[in-house]
């Protein structure tokens, strides 16, 4: 059975970029493979972060797997910071990656931009993410496009760490889907969708409210052609509210591109208005009988031990073939 392992950053609520490029990739999995997904709160901290409000993120994102349909009988979910294998596997990697390799990360050069007061863990924090998934053998990584090129850096250092101390880590393959790879911002849509964008008109979270959600699908930056047409290079805006129907509705774009023949973007915006509504809604509802339970911290603790066990026989294997007593 193929092992699988993913996780999300528990920084401002998860949205439907995370959701569709990854979360939902999630919960198909966990009926074909052995699936670990985390909560990577070591991740969150390399931007500052209140501490009670970290904790209380922390959680919140662990009831979203939960209610998206994560099912801890099949996938272990658990948090990075009670997996201390995690910090100790991300140092072994640190002596491996190069600074030229760092340079080049691209979330990196985004993040860092503009900053003066950068702390190192923003610019090692890809090196984290490889100890993350290799510390889980794992074979396949369901991302979105953004994290491609942390996931080619993973690969790097596994061959890198297996040609230097002998046949370890397993070499995983990021797992990206063809639609929905990239959900653009609502606001920029010649951008990604982003947690940390600017404006809450960029995203829709996974907790936005019927009104807010309407609210913000009609700001949505269309263009002014009113023909609906799949074209995210000229029409980045229309094929982004194309993407989301037809992944709401379960409706290929071809045939949303058909069904607007002649119809113009005011139809289009109350079609995926209503599918976000009628998809987002039975998640919210359980999220909210989720999120206050005690079974929530019960399944966290469980998923830790489990994770645990797999990640101490890694980083003890990579310790033994380093020659770290
Ligand atoms: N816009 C997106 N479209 C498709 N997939 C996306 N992901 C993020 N944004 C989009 C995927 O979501 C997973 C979890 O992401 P993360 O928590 O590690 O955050 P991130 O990649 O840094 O992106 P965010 O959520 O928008 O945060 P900021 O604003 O901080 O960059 C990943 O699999 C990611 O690919």
């Amino acid at each position: 059975m193929k092992r699988v392992f993913s996780g999300v950053q528990p920084t401002n609520f998860v949205h439907l970029g995370n959701y569709l490029g990854a979360i939902q990739q999630f919960v198909k999995l966990q009926d074909q493979a052995d699936c670990y997904y985390c909560v990577v709160n070591l991740h969150a901290i390399t931007i500052p972060r209140d501490p009670q409000e970290l904790r209380e993120k922390t959680l919140d994102l662990a009831a979203m797997y939960l209610a998206v349909g994560l099912d801890p009988k099949k996938a272990t979910l658990f948090v990075q910071s009670q997996v201390r294998a995690h910090s100790e596997a991300g140092w072994l990697l640190q002596c491996l990656a190069r600074i030229g390799e760092l340079n080049r990360m691209i979330q990196y050069k985004e993040k860092s931009k503009g900053s003066d007061s950068v702390v190192a863990g923003l610019y090692t924090y890809p090196v984290l993410q490889a100890a993350d998934i290799l510390l889980y053998q794992a074979d396949q990584v369901p991302v979105g496009e953004d994290q491609k090129q942390h996931i080619e850096l993973t690969r790097e250092l596994a061959e890198r760490f297996n040609r230097d101390y002998g046949h370890v880590l397993t070499v995983p393959e990021a797992l990206i889907q063809k639609e929905g790879a990239k959900i653009m911002g609502l606001d920029e849509p010649e951008k990604k969708m982003s947690k940390s964008a600017d404006s809450h008109f960029n995203y829709i979270t996974m907790l936005d409210e019927p009104k807010l959600i309407e609210k913000k699908l009609k700001r949505a930056v269309t263009d002014s052609e009113n023909i609906v047409r799949y074209d995210p290079e000229t029409k980045p805006g229309v094929s982004n509210l194309l993407v989301l129907y037809s992944r709401f509705a379960d409706i290929s774009i071809c045939e949303l591109e058909r069904k607007y023949e002649g119809i113009g973007y005011g139809q289009l915006k109350k079609d995926v208005i209503e599918a976000t509504i009628d998809h987002l809604t039975p998640i919210q509802q359980r999220y909210h009988e989720i999120r206050l339970s005690d079974e929530l911290i019960r399944i966290l603790q469980q998923g830790a031990e489990k994770a645990n066990e797999v990640a101490e026989q890694t980083v003890r294997k990579m310790k033994d073939a380093m020659g770290i007593l």
